[in-house]
This record gives structure tokens, sequence and C-alpha cells, in this order.
């Protein structure tokens, strides 16, 4: 595999383009009644308000995120399933919303081919799948929508994955997994450049997996391809400085500072006002000032 990072200034997202040979921030839109930090926040009297979803997006976008990321389905352990129908219902409209509304990337997180088709058909721009394109459909229904996919990391499956997460080797076990969903990728007709990493942070691992991952994660460059970080408010933050879901932005930042460091393209946050300050001044301090701020 290529040792290099490729250049990345201008990524294509469907209609919009973005340079990622800077980072960029991805703020989190859960339309979901019960995520792990931000459940059921654009919800009232049970019912998704659109409206409310358009404006935390439009106050991201204001705070400098570049990709807004709608989510459906709560993957956190415990989680309620949920149908396909209730997954359309609940991301279609504000996918839609967003798109008309918004010049910002939207990227859908779902595994279901029927919300990949249905998000893209209404102007959706990347898909972000925890599951890495693993189900039935899934990556035939990415490969036909022409958009890059995020495919990430995780052992096991939500319902179980931190009970005992078990690896020979973090890094190289998440790099091997990456490497046999790239195939697969390339083989529905993805091709490599349309294709963003994450190691899934979070996701079937240890507080020890999760910063050995995060501390040695520019060893994933060597594929070539962007790569995602999502850590905002996970429990590793919790583990380390034993702090409730609404007191880790403080820790949220340090891994957003040492994932720059580590030469990530996208960072996944809830907090964007906050994460876009730290990512300018990492970069500051990496470049030693030679950087255009504006
Ligand atoms: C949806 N979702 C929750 N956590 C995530 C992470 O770490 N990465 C990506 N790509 N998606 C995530």
């Amino acid at each position: 595999m290529d040792s290099t990072v490729n250049d990345f200034s201008a990524y294509r997202f469907g209609t919009r383009i973005l340079d990622l040979s800077r980072p960029q921030v991805m703020g989190i839109v859960n339309v979901t009644p019960d995520s792990f930090s931000d459940g059921g926040t654009l919800y009232e009297a049970r019912k998704l308000s659109v409206d409310q979803a358009l404006e935390r997006a439009r106050q991201m976008v204001r705070d400098g995120a570049t990709i807004i990321d709608i989510g459906g389905e709560s993957t956190r352990p415990g989680a309620a399933v949920v149908s396909v129908q209730e997954e359309l219902d609940r991301v279609l409209p504000v996918v839609e919303r967003l798109n008309a509304e918004l010049d910002v990337v939207i990227s859908v997180d779902t595994s279901a081919p029927e919300v990949i088709s249905g998000a893209a058909g209404l102007g959706a721009g990347l898909i972000n799948d925890v599951r890495a394109l693993g189900r039935e459909g899934a990556l035939e229904a990415a490969a036909a929508t022409g958009l890059p996919v995020c495919v990430m990391h995780m052992q096991g499956s939500p319902a179980t994955m931190q009970d005992a997460p078990h690896y020979d080797d973090v890094l190289d076990d998440v790099s091997y997994f990456l490497q046999q969903r790239i195939r697969a990728c390339n083989d529905a007709g993805i091709a490599s450049d349309r294709i963003i990493l994450d190691p899934g942070f979070g996701f079937g691992k240890t507080v020890e997996h999760n910063l050995r991952l995060l501390n040695n994660m520019g060893q994933l460059h060597r594929f070539g391809m962007p790569l995602l970080v999502g850590t905002s408010r996970k429990s590793m933050i919790d583990h380390v400085l034993h702090r409730p879901v609404d007191q880790r932005l403080a820790g949220t930042l340090a891994t957003v500072a040492i994932g720059v460091q580590q030469g990530g393209q996208i960072f996944r946050v809830h907090d964007v006002r906050e994460t876009v300050d730290v990512v300018r001044m990492t970069e500051a301090i990496l470049n030693e000032g030679r950087i255009d701020n504006d």
C-alpha cells in the first residue's frame, strides 16, 4: 500500500467540495430519542422537530462545521433497535431540509441500504457507516450513489461490543480489518479515492485500545486515504478523567489536538466552536504559524 498522504485539497462530496488538506470539523446532529450524549434534544412532545434540527445544524455551520452528520439510529450499547422505516422517517426530512437551506456537506450516519439510497437522492454528500457497509446490500447501495463512504472499524456489534474487547495488537487488527473493507469496497465499485477510514474509537475497545489507536493513528495513512476521528464525549474520556458525559469537553479537545497532530482529516464532534479553535490552534503550532487562518 501507498505510504504517503495523498493530495486531498479538493475532495468531492457529491455536489460540494472540501479541502481535506486541512482538518475539517463534522458536527453531530442525532435525530434519535436515545443517543448517548444528546439523544432526544431535538424532540418536541416525543416528535422529531426538523426545525430544531435545522437550527442546530445552522449554528454548527456558523461555528465552522463544514460537514453535518445526521444519524437516526443510536449505536450505544443497549440502545433500542430501530426499524428501517423509522430510520427513514427520522433522517430523510432532515437531509432534505438541510440540503435546501445550508451550504454544507451532509453526511448520513447509517448502515441501511434504503437510507443510503434515499439520503443520496435528497442531497447527502457522504455515507458514514459504523458497520463499514457490512449489512446485506449496503456496499451495492453505496456504490450506486457515487458518493464517498466512511468505513469504520468495530469489534462485535453495538449491543455487546464493550463486554470484553480483545486484540492481539489493536493497531494491526484494526489496520487489517480496514484493508479488508477497502478491498470489499473496491470490488463493489467504490474507488479508493472515495474511501475515508475510521479506527472506530469506543466501538469494541478498552480505554487502553483507544489511547493506543489515537496515539498511533497516523500509521493508518499508509492506505493513502483521509482519516475520520470520532472521540467526542466518549467513555474513554470518563475512564481517564472520571467525568459524566456533559463534562467531557476538555477531554474531547485533548483528543482532537492529538488527532490533528496524527494527521486526521475529519473530526466528528458535538462541540463545534471549541473544536474549530483547537484544530486551528494545533495547526498553527504544527506549522509554526505558516498557516492562513481566515
Ligand atoms: C455514528 N458514529 C458514532 N461514533 C462514530 C465514530 O467514532 N466514527 C464514525 N464514523 N461514526 C460514528
